[in-house]
């Protein structure tokens, strides 16, 4: 996937075998949060070690203040509060690293994709947005929940945060038409939720056997 270069700390890491650093992305009410969830119970019932991480990450100091943000309880310049969500995901960063080496998959709910997809959609320059995400762990998944705007609002209807708003959800989709590449699997989010989960599941072992080979890690976008 993104830049196969390698940098000092995941250098001897090739040829061994780890865990899959899976993702996935979508607007808001694509079904993301319980397929995650779903995924990780079905790895283990395979015998695959996984776990689940969610971004953005509110238990920590920096999850509380992006928390404080979307509940509406605080304000933050849209600068200030696109580099707290990418400092979510580096403080995550080497566990995340430690926990692939040690062989376990990575089921994560949103990732930097969403950094720049939500960020982008307020106005911030599209790689002003990406570089703060530069050098974080390149997934070696990331699937796609794809959705229209108008069929996720239908959806039980958004929440009260900050971003639950068709308008809005309607330049996020744009924005991620604008950074999904070829390697990115999508997958229609309308489809029945056993359809979708069969789905993930076939594109997810493949990606566990793949990394199992040894597939090495490689850093998120790299220059
Ligand atoms: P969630 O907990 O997945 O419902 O995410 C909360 C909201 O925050 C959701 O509307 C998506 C948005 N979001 C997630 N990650 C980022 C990010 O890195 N940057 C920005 N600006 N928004 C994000």
């Amino acid at each position: 996937m993104e830049g196969r270069k390698l940098n000092c700390s995941m250098e001897g890491n090739i040829n061994e075998s780890r865990g899959a650093l899976v993702v996935l992305e979508g607007l808001d009410r694509s079904g993301k949060s319980s397929q995650c969830t779903r995924l990780v119970s079905y790895l283990e019932g395979q015998g695959i070690n996984a776990e689940l991480l969610r971004f953005p990450d509110r238990t920590t100091s920096v999850g509380q203040m992006i928390s404080a943000y979307l509940t509406n309880t605080s304000q933050l310049d849209d600068h200030t509060i696109h580099l707290l969500f990418s400092a979510n995901r580096w403080e995550k960063r080497s566990l995340m690293e430690t926990k692939l080496k040690s062989g376990t998959t990575l089921i994560v709910d949103r990732y930097s994709y969403s950094g720049v997809a939500f960020s982008s959609a307020k106005g911030l320059n599209f790689e002003w947005c990406k570089a703060p995400e530069i050098g974080l762990l390149a997934p070696d998944l990331v699937a796609y929940l794809d959705i229209s705007p108008e069929k996720a609002a239908e959806r039980g209807g958004y929440g009260d945060e900050r971003y639950e708003k068709l308008e809005f959800q309607k330049k996020v989709a744009q924005s991620y038409k604008v950074l999904h590449d070829h390697s990115w699997k999508v997958v229609d989010a309308c489809q029945p939720i056993e359809d979708v989960e069969k789905q993930l599941q076939e594109m997810v072992l493949d990606c566990v056997t793949e990394c199992r080979k040894g597939r090495p890690l490689s850093p998120l976008w790299s220059i």
